[in-house]
């Protein structure tokens, strides 16, 4: 059943109850969860046995541990909050065995969230009011003008 969920985002243990260890199946993991733009990931293991490296796609598949984005030190937990919907996360193991080898590497896919559309009102209003005013001044001003010569006939 379809419930409405809280604001604050779900919290995963990257990995289930094995979490970030040789051999775990992190992308059945993956796959079997819909993660969500505010979503928080928590990646726990014995600290100093592996590392969590943020990386490119492309680093991603080849297991190159060279070039992270982010690294984590292998201090045996690493918290991460999922902020661009949309985007997809890339994270691997630091140690090049096992990523390639052990399978410790994760893609996690960001879902766009349904389009919710901010109400720009209150900023929009006073904008298209300034730019409406001298055109609404000239259309105030033409009529007048026009009736002035009937005025002025009737008063000689
Ligand atoms: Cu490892």
């Amino acid at each position: 059943m379809l419930s409405t969920k809280s604001v604050s985002g779900a919290h995963y243990r990257v990995g289930g109850l094995k979490g970030w260890e040789y051999g775990n199946d992190f992308q059945a993991w993956a796959s079997s969860i819909t993660f969500k733009q505010g979503d928080t990931l928590y990646f726990e293991y014995e600290a100093n046995m592996h590392s969590v490296l943020e990386v490119s796609e492309e680093d991603y598949k080849t297991c190159n541990t060279r070039a992270p984005i982010t690294s984590d030190g292998g201090k045996g937990r690493l918290v991460v909050t999922l902020r661009e919907a949309g985007a997809t996360f890339f994270y691997i193991c630091g140690l090049p065995a096992h990523c390639s080898d052990g399978h410790m590497k994760v893609a996690i896919p960001l879902s766009l969230p349904p389009t919710i559309t901010p109400s720009p009102s209150p900023s929009s209003t006073p904008h298209s009011s300034s730019s409406a005013s001298p055109a609404a001044a000239a259309h105030v001003l033409l009529p007048l003008l026009l009736l002035l010569p009937p005025f002025l006939l009737l008063s000689l």
